[in-house]
């Protein structure tokens, strides 16, 4: 039997060791999850106490402690992957799900990672942001010999600083990333840390990315900018759970972006302020209040704050396509167009046929609310349901939920928010009171004309 030691050695000398055949004799069981509902905290149930994260839409690998060394096992492979309900599709994840599992650790712990490879092609796990020997970076080619498929690799490393990493192939990574193969990982501090505050509530996600075409279910993995499913761990909305919160908690949530482009995160009726990136934790005297952070492309920012004001309240993206879903994309403008008598002679050659967007895209929410005809694996443009109507949203978009009556460590749906009589807007009663506006004679330049916007025709062409 190799010893704790000797393996150590073996370790180093070989960096990412493909595992011989005694030893994956031994390999911890893989956890398959193929669910895609937010699973609660996983307590440790041994090693070093901490608080743990909440996945959205995921869960927490567990591992077997061997020795004092905690062992994951990573099984890198084709999943089903729900986007939301309506559509399913195929990606490459981690053990039954894309992102794989969040691996949860204590800043110190030895920590060996098994790595199967059921891929049909060459993998590597690359462990973004950790220090750690060379050799279990991740690197095909540079630090390592690729996983081929079928082998099974062992990366083994103390996790030397706590905060907030991700983890991803360094292999044909176009590809396998845009087919969905990332995962969490979060250290926690061994002790009372000066820059990480306790909190209450702990969430983490990945900002990621797809282009599938409506009707089909696997991601067009050349597309570099033009994606039409923006997700949050995979999911769109309204796909993505609430963050379920109560009231006066402190609230951490972990956000990390493996897209093409940056995304800012922007937070309704609370200010955060960024405690951490994947460098570590920011010092005190580097934070200010935000309400909304810009988490740029290989980024992770973890931010905080106290969830003192109960209510529902929107949690996205604030770039206004990236809160919409794959049948609002190449969809022509068509603001201000009559399309009186249209429809019905397109309907006679295409049936189910339906004008969009004559008075805006407000008509698309309308159209998945009316369970309007789509094809087949998509989802609308926007879609979900308040308890005032269609909230016309997609892609990266959820709900903080803040709630006094919320238990601790109780993370479900409370349902929509109650309300106090007399604090929603409501139509106004009466007249509209008549608008002030700027005496003539305060503008320098008098009264102005009567704008004219004409359309500006060619009267002709020079040289003829
Ligand atoms: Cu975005």
């Amino acid at each position: 039997m190799t010893s704790r030691r000797d393996f150590f050695q073996m370790a180093s000398g070989l960096a990412a060791a493909s595992v011989g055949s005694v030893a994956l004799a031994a390999l911890p069981e893989p956890v398959i999850e193929d669910g895609a509902t937010t699973r609660p905290p996983l307590n440790p149930p041994n090693g070093r106490p901490y608080h743990p994260v909440v996945t959205l839409n995921g869960w927490t690998l567990p591992w077997r402690m061997k020795s004092g060394v905690k062992e994951f096992h990573l099984v890198a492979e084709p999943v089903v992957r729900e986007i939301a309900p309506g559509m399913k599709a195929h990606l490459w994840g981690y053990n039954g799900q894309s992102p794989g599992p969040t691996i949860e650790v204590v800043e110190g712990d030895r920590v060996r990672v098994f790595v199967t490879n059921r891929l049909p092609e060459h993998t590597t796990v690359h462990w973004h942001g950790q220090r750690l020997p060379n050799g279990m970076d991740g690197i095909g080619g540079l630090t390592q010999p690729h996983i081929p498929p079928g082998k099974t690799f062992v990366y083994e490393f103390t996790a030397r600083r706590p905060g907030t990493f991700m983890y991803h192939p360094h292999a044909d990574e176009m590809v396998q990333m845009a087919m969905g193969m990332m995962g969490f990982w979060v250290t926690h501090p061994r002790a009372q840390h000066p820059l990480i505050a306790p909190v209450d509530r702990d969430f983490c996600f990945l900002l990621n990315a797809y282009d599938i075409d409506p009707g089909s279910a696997t991601p067009s993995v050349n597309t570099m900018l033009d994606f039409n499913l923006w997700t949050w761990n995979s999911r769109a909305f309204p796909g993505i759970d609430s963050l379920n919160v109560r009231l006066n908690d402190r609230v951490r949530i972990r956000i990390g972006n493996l897209t093409m482009t940056n995304h800012p995160i922007h937070l309704h009726g609370h200010e955060f302020e960024v405690t951490g990136t994947d460098g570590g934790p920011v010092p005190k005297t580097a934070r200010w209040p935000e309400v909304t952070t810009d988490v740029a492309v290989g980024q992770m920012r973890q931010i905080e704050f106290i969830a003192n004001e109960p209510g529902d309240w929107s949690f996205h993206c604030h770039k206004s396509h990236h809160t919409m879903n794959a049948m609002g994309h190449g969809v022509p403008t068509m603001i201000g167009v009559d399309h009186t008598g249209l429809a019905q002679k397109i309907s006679k050659l295409i049936p189910d046929y339906m004008v969009m967007g004559e008075r805006g895209m407000a008509d698309m929410a309308e159209m998945a609310e009316m369970n309007m005809p789509l094809p087949d694996n998509t989802l609308p443009m926007m879609a979900g349901q308040g308890q005032f109507g269609a909230i016309e949203m997609g892609g990266m978009f959820t709900t903080l939920k803040v709630r006094a009556d919320q238990k601790p460590g109780d993370y479900s749906d409370p349902g929509w928010y109650a309300h106090p009589a007399g604090s929603i807007a409501h139509e106004a009663a009466g007249p509209p009171p008549i608008p002030e506006r700027a005496p003539e004679s305060a503008s320098p330049l008098g009264k102005p004309d009567d704008t004219n916007v004409r359309v500006r025709k060619p009267t002709g062409h020079a040289g003829h």
